[in-house]
Formats: structure tokens, C-alpha cells, sequence
């Protein structure tokens, strides 16, 4: 509590010219909500290197987080070779860490995770444990985890285990890790001085609901031992109050949250950076949870963003403001530089989606582009055309600058070397972007020529932009593409390239498919929200779901007969593996003018060759890529009414 009292006055103390300093007069009443916070350095692939830990010690101190939990799925001791002791170099760089924690007043937290492997009956894989914990005491480690998530629970690794608990089960296996930890924490934890309780990750830490394992916790598990829980869900869309609630009633005790946020190491995070602000969180959590730690991502730096927003909610769940605190983490990245935080957030909102494991992402991507460029439309539409392009032009080169401003000395040098690849593409994405403006307004005074160029240009650049690769890799992606504002950056310069291409056949490639109707052969369970209409009712956050059948198709009956251009088809997570599309000029004879086997499920824009004018355009699916069914977000259809 002191050491906090006195990080609050030093932040107390600003600069006021030369050698002066200004103080305010204030009462203050501060203290932590939740007893816990920080991060779990507990994601898949490449875990951080020793100097960035270091680093990481010190932003925790800076931020009043007072946890770092030590479990890295991919450090060998910590998990496949759990019974063996560490080398003597590894061992060497925690105990420095530990040093650098409790320096910061950060409870380094040392976590082994026998689960895939023990015998929980048998003596020496107790004492194995034990040893393991040993170790890390004698470098001055007092705080201790035994997670035992993503392991199988309905068999045991040995016949012991099937002696001592019974049939191998949930409930069993309930019985036996309440056994192990029991022992660690009643032989070890507490025979041991200045130590904390211990930690666990039970099997079943991704939802709230009653179950036999989760009986057997609650009514056997020592009451010191604190119980973690991911929410509802292992990446879940929000953290409510009922939900944490719950979870405290099911295991019996205030739950632990392990925050699957920024993490990326799963499938739908590939080629992103996660840093939106830390959000979703319900206030009050806090009456609930005994604290939250953040798992970030691979890239330490980059978590910053995130983990900043964590540590403060949890100081104050109440009174947390994510949008401010996403600006302030900026500024911390930034050493308070003005022109580099505005960089950063820039940067942040192109990095902002934030995936689930399902379809649906709980963080929309690039929000505040996306307002941009729609207003952008809006106006180009009505008329303004010159101030469409200057309000937007302003924004486009405040993304061309960015990386150059990230990387110019303000920002922590971490940051600009996690975001190496996502920085150059934004690069060649903002120039894009500029280009394209340009050649809207050199088309819009009616210099063709100009226009033609800086379209061309602008198309190179942004294949220079999707040829940038995240090499070498830190996650377990591979050699991917970095996601820059994806499905909407690109939209808009796909939308731009349409129109100007169609400039003279349509004044401006207007997409004809909001004026048609949308139809379809089937619908998700028949569930309105997913009814076909939503594929052409210009909202990204809406969309048409199929049957689970290969051969459903989507289908826009135009207002008009018209010379299509292009198709354009912003997909959902359940996309095509091949899909065709189908003309009609009266929906009963179909003419498949393209097929199409997408790389990855996204923003497709098939051009076709508009020589007969068509009523009916369709996505004819072939193959889905996954057990759902079709899924799209937005049909457009470009081209000119024949008439
Ligand atoms: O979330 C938990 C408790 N365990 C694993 C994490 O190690 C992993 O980083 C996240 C995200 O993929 N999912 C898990 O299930």
C-alpha cells in the first residue's frame, strides 16, 4: 500500500517549464479492488526472452499490477518436462527475474503444469512437484501455480490412479488433482514461509456450470487455494458480474480470472496484433473475482495496450474508462509524446478486431476508419465530392505517417520491433489509400489520364502491402500476411477502384444490390437474424447464413436489368473452399460466369466482363470450407443499369 501511496504522488508532480514542477493540492483515498492483477505469460508458440520479462517487471511496476504468473505452454520444464529440474543458465534468469519482481512489488508466481503426464497417487511425482517448487523457493519465489488446463481428464497416465480414485472420469479426475494440490498446498505452501496460496487451473476453467469435477473441487479443495476461470467461454465476448458470480458459487469460493486477452496464438487471431482497449469487462467484477490476469500475446510490447487497460480496471473495476485508458496506454508507449500517441491510436484502430474462437469477433476492426470512410461515401454521393476526399486524405496520411512517427525514437523501441511487419504494411496500405484519393479527385476534375496512373499505382501498392509476410514468425500462424484494417481498408479501396473504373459506364460504380432482393435456398435453423435479406442491407454487422449443404446459394434479384461489373462478397468465418457466380435474366436459366476457390475466408471482388445486361446475380456454393453453412456479411453487385 505505501509503495502504491508514494507511485500516486510522484504522478501527483508535473512538469511546469525548465527546472519547476507543479503539484496539486489533493485528498486521496486509493486502493487496489482486487487483490490480483497483472498477466500469465501462458499462451502457445514462442514464449517472450528473458530481457523482455525484465522489461515487463518494470511496466507492472509502473502500472501497479502485482502478479506475473510464469507459465509459458512452450518452455519444456514448464509442461512435457515437468519432473526435470531446470539447467543451471535457466535457472540463473529466473532468479534475476524474480529479483526484478519483487523490486517492482510484483509477485513472481511460478507455475509447473504436470497434468499431461502425472500420476497424481504416486509419492515421487508428488516429491518430483515438490523438488520442482523447491527450486524456485530457494531463489526467493513465494508464490506458486499447478494449472491443469488443455490436458485429457477421462484417462489416467497410470494404473495407480485408477486404484486410488476409480473409473477414469471427470469426477475422478476431480478427486484426484483436489488429492495432489491438497498436498502441495498443506506440505509445501504452507510449511513454507512468506508464501502465498496456492494457484490452480482446474480442466473445466471455461464456463460456470455445475458438474461432477467441478462438485468435487468445490467440496474438497482446500479453501486457501485460488481457482481460475477463463469466463464463459475460453475467449469470451464479455465478463459479466452474474456470470462471475456463478463461477464463484461452482467453485466455492471468489474465482481467479485468466483473461484470454490479447492473446494470439489461436486460429482466428493469425497475422493480428490485438490492441484494442482492454474492455467488455463488466464493473463490479470485483465483488466477485479475486483478481484478473491478462494472457497476452507473444509480442510483449505490443501487449502493453492491453495489459495497461487490465491493470487499471482492476485497480479500479468502478470507475474504469476504456477509451481513455486506451489513449493513456498510448501516451505510456509513447513517453507521453503527443504526435507518436496520435500515431499509435491511428495504428491501434487498424489493430483493433479482437477474435473469439467462434465467427463472431468481440471487437469490431478498424472502427473508426470504418465511420471515415462511410461518411466518406456519404458525402461523395450527395456531391461533395472535393470535401469527401480532403476530410478523408487528412486521415489516409495520418496512416501513411504513422509507422514512420512509431518507429521515430518517442515510442519504446519493443513496441516498434513487435510491430515490425504490421508497420510496414500500414505503410504501403496508407499510401495506397492516399494514391486512391488522389485518383478520385483527378477523375473528379476529369483528367483521366492522372487518374488511370494513381489508380495503377495505387493497385501496386497495395499488392506490396499484401505481400508483406510476418517472417520470422513469433506465433504458430507461419510466414502470414499482416492484417492492416482488414474489411475495411481494403473495402474502400476496392470500392474506389470500381467506381473509377465504372466511372463512365455509371457516374461512380454505385453497389446495386441495396435497391434489389435478396433471396436465398436456405437459411441457418431458419433464424430471422440470418435471413437473406441482411445480405444486402449495407450493414457489415449483419448477414445471410445457409443450411449446412455444400450446394446453397445466395441470390440478388436486381431492381433492374444491368451490366454487372463485378461481385463483390464480404465474407463471414464459414466461407467457400469454390463457390460460382451465377447470372440470370430470368431466374430460371443460369450462366456460371466465374468460380472462385478463395485462399482464406474474406473480402472477395470477382470482375466479370459486362456484356449482357442480367436481372439476377448469385453466389452458387460448391464446397464450404468448414461443418457450418455459407455465411456473408455483404453482396454488392457493380455494374449499369441498362436502362
Ligand atoms: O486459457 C487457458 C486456461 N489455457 C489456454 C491458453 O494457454 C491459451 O493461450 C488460450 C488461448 O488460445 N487458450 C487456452 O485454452
Amino acid at each position: 500500500g505505501q509503495y502504491y501511496a508514494v507511485q500516486t504522488l510522484r504522478q501527483l508532480f508535473v512538469h511546469s517549464g525548465n527546472d519547476s514542477w507543479r503539484v496539486a493540492g489533493v485528498q486521496v483515498s486509493d486502493y487496489p479492488s482486487m487483490p490480483l492483477r497483472g498477466t500469465v505469460e501462458g499462451f502457445y508458440g514462442q514464449p517472450w526472452t528473458h530481457a523482455e520479462r525484465l522489461d515487463q517487471m518494470d511496466f507492472y511496476g509502473d502500472v501497479k499490477a502485482n502478479t506475473y504468473v510464469y507459465a509459458p505452454k512452450d518452455d519444456p520444464y514448464h509442461r512435457d518436462k515437468w519432473r526435470d529440474p531446470y539447467p543451471a543458465d535457466k535457472l540463473a534468469e529466473l532468479g534475476e527475474l524474480v529479483d526484478r519482481a519483487t523490486a517492482n512489488h510484483v509477485r513472481f508466481t511460478f507455475a509447473v503444469s504436470p497434468g499431461e503426464s502425472v500420476c497424481y497417487s504416486d509419492p515421487a511425482d508428488r516429491e518430483a512437484l515438490k523438488d520442482k517448487l523447491q527450486a524456485l523457493y530457494d531463489l526467493g519465489t513465494r508464490a506458486f501455480s499447478i494449472p491443469l488446463d488443455d490436458i485429457n481428464y477421462t484417462r489416467w497416465n497410470c494404473e495407480a490412479d485408477q486404484a486410488a480414485y476409480g473409473e477414469a472420469g471427470a469426477a475422478a479426475a476431480g478427486k484426484a488433482q483436489v488429492d495432489l494440490l491438497n498436498d502441495v498446498q498443506r506440505t509445501f505452501v504452507a510449511t513454507h514461509e512468506g508464501t502465498w496460496p496456492l494457484q490452480m487451473v482446474p480442466t473445466e476453467y471455461y464456463n460456470n456450470s455445475e458438474s461432477p469435477y467441478k462438485r468435487a473441487l468445490r467440496e474438497a479443495l482446500d479453501p486457501a487455494v485460488e481457482v481460475m476461470w477463463t469466463g464463459v467461454d475460453v475467449v469470451p465476448a464479455q465478463i459479466t458480474e452474474e456470470e462471475a458470480e456463478q463461477a464463484a458459487k461452482v467453485f466455492g469460493r471468489k474465482v481467479f480470472l485468466w483473461d484470454n486477452y490479447p492473446v494470439n496464438d489461436f486460429g482466428n487471431t493469425s497475422g493480428r496484433l490485438l490492441l484494442a482497449p482492454y474492455d467488455k469487462r463488466e464493473p463490479g467484477l470485483s465483488d466477485h473475482l479475486s483478481g484478473i490476469v491478462a494472457n497476452p500475446m507473444n509480442q510483449p510490447f505490443a501487449s502493453k495496450v492491453a495489459v495497461f487497460g487490465a491493470a487499471d480496471f482492476t485497480w479500479n473495476d468502478r470507475a474504469y474508462d476504456p477509451r481513455q485508458n486506451w489513449r493513456n496506454a498510448m501516451s505510456y508507449l509513447a513517453g507521453g509524446d503527443r504526435e507518436a500517441t496520435e500515431a499509435l491510436l491511428v495504428f491501434g484502430d487498424l489493430e483493433h478486431m479482437a477474435p473469439t474462437f467462434g465467427a463472431t469477433p468481440w471487437q469490431p476492426q478498424a472502427p473508426d476508419l470504418a465511420r471515415r470512410t462511410a461518411e466518406f461515401w456519404k458525402e461523395w454521393d450527395e456531391g461533395d465530392r472535393t470535401g469527401a476526399v480532403s476530410a478523408l486524405r487528412s486521415y489516409a496520411t495520418a496512416v501513411r505517417q504513422a509507422p514512420a512517427i512509431i518507429r521515430g525514437g518517442a515510442v519504446q523501441k519493443g513496441f516498434a520491433t513487435d510491430a515490425a511487419p504490421w508497420l510496414d504494411a500500414t505503410a504501403l496500405w496508407g499510401e495506397a489509400m492516399v494514391t486512391m484519393l488522389d485518383a478520385l479527385a483527378a477523375r473528379q476534375t476529369g483528367d483521366e489520364e492522372t487518374s488511370d496512373r494513381l489508380l495503377a499505382e495505387s493497385n501496386d501498392l497495395q499488392r506490396q502491402a499484401r505481400a508483406v509476410r510476418v517472417d520470422p514468425p513469433r506465433n504458430s500462424w507461419g510466414a502470414v500476411q499482416p492484417k492492416v484494417g482488414d474489411g475495411v481498408l481494403d473495402t474502400f479501396l476496392l470500392q474506389a477502384d470500381l467506381r473509377l473504373q465504372l466511372w463512365d459506364s455509371t457516374g461512380g460504380a454505385q453497389n446495386l444490390a441495396p435497391q434489389g432482393t435478396a433471396s436465398a435456398s436456405s437459411v441457418e435453423l431458419d433464424l430471422d437474424r440470418l435471413a437473406p435479406r441482411h445480405v444486402n442491407d449495407g450493414n457489415m454487422e449483419t448477414r445471410w447464413a445457409s443450411g449446412y449443404t455444400d450446394d446453397a446459394w445466395v441470390q440478388i434479384e436486381l431492381a433492374a436489368p444491368t451490366k454487372v461489373a463485378a461481385v463483390t462478397l464480404a465474407w463471414e468465418g464459414a466461407c467457400a473452399a469454390e463457390y460460382a457466380v451465377q447470372t440470370s435474366q430470368d431466374g430460371v436459366s443460369w450462366k456460371t460466369v466465374s468460380t472462385q476457390r478463395p485462399s482464406s475466408c474474406g473480402n472477395d471482388a470477382v470482375r466479370l466482363t459486362a456484356d449482357e445486361a442480367v436481372r439476377y446475380v448469385r453466389m452458387q456454393g460448391v464446397e464450404r470450407k468448414t461443418t457450418w453453412g455459407y455465411s456473408i456479411h455483404e453482396m454488392g453487385v457493380y455494374g449499369t443499369p441498362a436502362a
